[in-house]
């Protein structure tokens, strides 16, 4: 079957404010740790990971999205960390809202009712910044960063690139104020 999307997956997309304040802390730590800088334009946070799709399941995962119910809540990203396993380094809240895991739990269970799945475990809510990093060198004390979480999206990996690290927005849907 042709392919719609690869990579899908729903996400908390920052505000350009925050996605500047998100560059400046990559920036930071790429000055100790090295690594492949994330394209500001494509820094997210993910709530739900899809996966490669057809056209056909496109719809099915706007059908999920649209039942989604939840209001907008703040996050604050002001934390680097390090997974030396994937060997990325990202940024992390110190506390994580209960309504972004209220929401990424109503995706979770959406997407497992709807035939997606089995669905990767919900991880620790993080926004990838470098991958590829140096295992050492001390971390930066970050400027956090943060937005008001409107909406969440549906996002896939960019047409027409070569490397998986460019995403593109497909659709959005907005939190109840
Ligand atoms: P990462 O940045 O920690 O690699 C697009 O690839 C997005 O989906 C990225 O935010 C990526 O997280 C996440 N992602 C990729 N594969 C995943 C998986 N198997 N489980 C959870 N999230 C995944």
């Amino acid at each position: 079957s042709p392919e719609a999307a690869s990579r899908l997956f729903f996400a908390l997309w920052p505000t350009e404010r925050a996605a500047k304040a998100l560059a400046s802390m990559r920036d930071d730590a790429s000055l100790v740790r090295a690594g492949r800088a994330m394209p500001t334009d494509s820094l997210h946070c993910t709530l739900a990971f899809v996966g490669d799709q057809d056209a056909a399941s496109l719809g099915r995962l706007m059908t999920v999205a649209a039942v989604v119910r939840g209001g907008s809540f703040d996050v604050r990203f002001d934390q680097l960390n390090y997974w030396p396993h994937n060997r990325i380094v990202w940024a992390g809240m110190s506390a994580v809202p209960p309504a972004l895991v209220r929401l990424a739990s109503q995706l979770h269970a959406g997407l497992h009712s709807a035939g997606f799945g089995p669905l990767a475990p919900l991880t620790m809510p993080h926004i990838t910044l470098l991958r590829h990093a140096r295992p050492e060198g001390v971390l930066p004390e970050p400027d956090p960063a943060a937005w008001c979480c409107a909406e969440f999206v549906l996002a896939c990996a960019a047409k027409k690139e070569a490397s998986s690290s460019r995403y593109e927005v497909l659709a959005r849907w907005p939190l109840a104020g």
